[in-house]
């Protein structure tokens, strides 16, 4: 039985090992954190990620005044610069503290990871609005990323220390030097500021500018947006429902000690990932796990199996494709709307998330139902093709 504690060690580790495989096969968007010294770049990172990458994320120097963040389980990476500093000579000095030698550090690595096919995706530009002043040096090193046809934000920060107005008159600056107004975005580490083009914006902006494949990475690596991660989720949920009824001819050798099929632990993983709750991975033994698997494995199998006439017995090690596929969905549907849940109740101020809420006593009637449904949308779905074969 899948109860025994051999099982769930073995379970913890097979669902470890298809969440590294996903997290590893995900392209990583790079984005570049540009602008003048202490004007607000690290910051700015953490709060469209929503959460501590920069500083406290690992850190690798890639060049000098460049550090290159990218944490484990967040599929992005954030290339955060030392800004110059905007008093410094033009000419600069040896540290290359002035805007020109910093121009050409951000020129050079720009073309060095267009080289190493790594290209920078974005580059959020940041200038502190209590400063009140967009420098020559801002406009020329914005101009300069756009001559490299880069796509560049320009982000007034630390709006909440300064007024609208002067956020105004400098939006006015850029807009002015060219920009377009829609690549002024404002940023306050103060959420109740008032803001008409903040994070939120900033977030999609930087959304539509990436390629498709670093899209999905990007919504992943970001704790917001959790009607995009939900809808993710419904897509790797229905490719693996199909996945598992694909050899809908030939019943699948369906033990109850194998109920929870490699399928279904790959899907397991994506969801856990895109919830970035992947700290669930090593649940090996753990308590609640020994007292769902069984129930989801009997009960659910078991229903399903009373539900849908011929499908087989799972005590015979034989289960019909159909019911696999109802199950691999009706266990995602439940997971992800488990996720959900715990992450919103999080941003709530709810505490942090518990593998039991999302796991909790009746998450086995929950897949239940959802594999229910699953199996009605499939008949509607059969049923209106007959129809339309008369
Ligand atoms: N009040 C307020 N302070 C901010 C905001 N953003 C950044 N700060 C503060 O401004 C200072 C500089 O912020 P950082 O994010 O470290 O700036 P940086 O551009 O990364 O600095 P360097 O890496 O040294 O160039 C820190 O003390 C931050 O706490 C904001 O929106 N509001
Ligand atoms: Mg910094």
């Amino acid at each position: 039985m899948i109860a025994d504690s051999e099982d769930t060690g073995k379970f913890a580790n097979s669902l470890n090992e298809h969440l590294e495989k996903f997290l590893n096969g995900l392209d990583r968007p790079r984005i570049l954190l540009a602008g003048a010294a202490g004007s607000g770049k690290s910051t700015l990172a953490n709060l469209v990620l929503n959460r501590e990458v920069c500083r406290t994320g690992s850190g690798k120097p890639v060049t000098r005044g460049i550090i290159e963040y990218s944490v484990p389980d967040f599929p992005v990476v954030v290339c955060d610069s030392e800004g110059y500093e905007t008093g410094a000579s033009f000419a600069g000095d040896a540290a290359g503290n002035s805007s020109q030698a910093y121009w050409s550090l951000m020129e050079s690595y720009i073309s060095g990871q267009d080289d190493l096919m790594e290209p920078v995706d974005v580059i959020w530009y940041c200038i502190s609005a209590p400063g009140s002043r967009v420098t020559d040096a801002d406009l020329r090193v914005i101009q300069g990323f756009r001559d490299l046809r880069k796509p560049v934000a320009a982000v007034l920060t630390q709006a909440d220390v300064t007024c609208e107005d002067t956020c105004q008159e400098l939006r006015k600056v850029l807009v002015g030097a060219g920009l377009d107004g829609e690549l002024v975005f404002e940023s306050s580490r103060d959420p109740f500021v008032r803001i008409d083009r903040g994070i939120p914006e900033l977030y999609e902006w930087t959304f539509n500018m990436l390629e498709e494949s670093r899209r999905e990475s990007f919504v992943i690596a970001c704790n917001r947006d959790y009607r995009r991660k939900f809808e993710l989720c419904r897509t790797y949920i229905r490719i693996a429902a199909a996945g598992a009824s694909a050899p809908a001819l030939s019943p699948i050798p369906f033990s109850d000690a194998a109920v929870i099929t490699p399928i279904q632990l790959g899907l397991m993983g994506k969801i856990l990932t895109v919830w970035n709750l992947s700290e669930f991975r090593n649940l090996a033994g753990a308590a609640t796990l020994d007292t769902v698997l069984p129930l989801v494995g009997k009960t659910v199998a078991g229903n399903l199996l009373k539900m849908i006439p011929g499908a087989g017995s799972v005590l015979g090690g034989i289960i019909n494709a159909s019911v696999a596929a109802s199950l691999t969905y009706g266990l995602g549907t439940a997971l992800n709307e488990g996720c959900h849940y715990v992450c919103q109740k999080a941003l709530n101020g709810g505490g942090l998330a518990d593998f039991r809420d999302i796991v909790g006593s009746d998450f086995a009637k929950k897949v239940f139902e959802y594999a229910g449904s699953y199996r009605r949308m499939a008949q509607g779905v059969a049923g209106e093709q007959d129809g339309r074969g008369k």
